[in-house]
């Protein structure tokens, strides 16, 4: 049984914050967004989620065959699977908020949340997803995963049991199932803000304290048993978490729908989730600031993200390599 009083409680105290992410792979922040935040927040996602479904675009799933990240078999073969109510879907997820109101802009901002994501990825980052999940009445507790199950395992001398082009979801490069001493380091971090009470009915986040240090993600049917905590807090709350832990949405058993929103940053040398080079909107991308141009993976890291010149600072959208070239003089 677990112990709730010796586990992470909400806080506004930032350094005792980044001790709970640390040792107990989250963090909760008290008050991270404020009353008016989660009114315009709420009310902008309610909308917008709405529209979605009345023109059919709704991506709905946490029904019992709808679960999100089935999306390939175990060979990474894609699935074709329909995510709507008509198909079984009960949640409704909202993508690539960051082009769907200029609160989720702010909100990336949070001083104190980004403190946390600083603490635990360093320097640089990039937003690699920012969505919403409406977690609505019966839909069914989502399997349990990290956010980092691409991050290969680290090996012993010799070749990878699976390929780095063969990792997938079901299927990751560890041999016999259970990690040596070394494990593989937090690359990702998400925050799960609340935008109504969260409570263990109305489906909050399920986790599992101090499974980031596990050096593996959870098997479905030897974890099946693992105790699991939910998500609990007022709206306005964050819950900052580690990559590597285990967590899913909860089965929502009251009759009321729970809104969050997902912001996921990892960093700058892997794939984001959501392509916000291609996909962000022209208007949005107008007034976004430099650090928001570089959470969207328009600055260049390193000499990656570039279209031509390494040393260029920011690319734009939309930007063509020079091509196929011929001298003046050969004309
Ligand atoms: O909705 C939640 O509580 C968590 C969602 C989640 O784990 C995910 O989308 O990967």
């Amino acid at each position: 049984m677990l112990s709730t009083q010796t586990l992470p409680q909400a806080t506004t105290d930032i350094a005792r914050a980044k001790r709970d992410i640390d040792e107990f792979g989250y963090c909760l922040i008290a008050n991270a967004l404020t009353p008016a935040e989660v009114e315009a927040a709420r009310i902008r996602l309610i909308e917008q989620a709405a529209a979605e479904l009345e023109y059919g675009l709704a991506f709905e799933d946490g029904g019992p065959e709808q679960q999100w990240g089935a999306f390939t078999d175990g060979r990474g073969r894609l699935r074709r699977q329909v995510y709507t109510a008509v198909a079984g879907g009960v949640n409704q997820r909202v993508w690539m908020l960051v082009n769907k109101g200029r609160i989720f802009r702010a909100i990336l901002f949070t001083a104190s949340v980004r403190a946390i994501v600083d603490h635990v990825l360093g320097d640089d980052y990039l937003l690699s997803s920012y969505s919403a999940n409406i977690a609505k009445p019966g839909g069914v507790a989502m399997n349990l995963h990290t956010d980092q199950w691409w991050m290969p395992h680290p090996i012993e001398r010799g070749p990878s049991p699976v390929p780095i082009g063969s990792i997938t979801r079901q299927r990751p490069n560890l041999e016999g199932g259970e990690p040596g001493a070394m494990i593989a380091p937090c690359v990702c971090v998400n925050v799960m803000w609340m935008l109504n009470d969260f409570s263990a009915e109305n489906g909050g986040t399920c986790f599992v304290p101090g499974s980031h240090l596990r050096g593996r993600p959870p098997h479905m049917e030897r974890d099946a048993d693992v105790e699991t905590l939910a998500a609990e807090g007022p709206a306005g709350t964050a819950m900052v978490f580690d990559g590597r832990l285990w967590h899913g949405t909860g089965a929502n058993i009251s009759s009321e729908n729970r809104y969050g929103l997902l912001t996921t940053f990892c960093g700058p040398q892997f794939r984001p989730q959501e392509n916000f080079t291609v996909g962000a909107r022209p208007e949005v991308l107008a007034e976004a600031s430099p650090a928001l141009l570089a959470l969207l993976g328009f600055k260049i890291w390193s000499g990656y993200g570039r279209v031509e010149s390494p040393v260029a600072e920011y690319i734009a959208q939309g930007e063509r390599s020079l091509g196929e070239m011929q001298s003046a003089q050969s004309a």
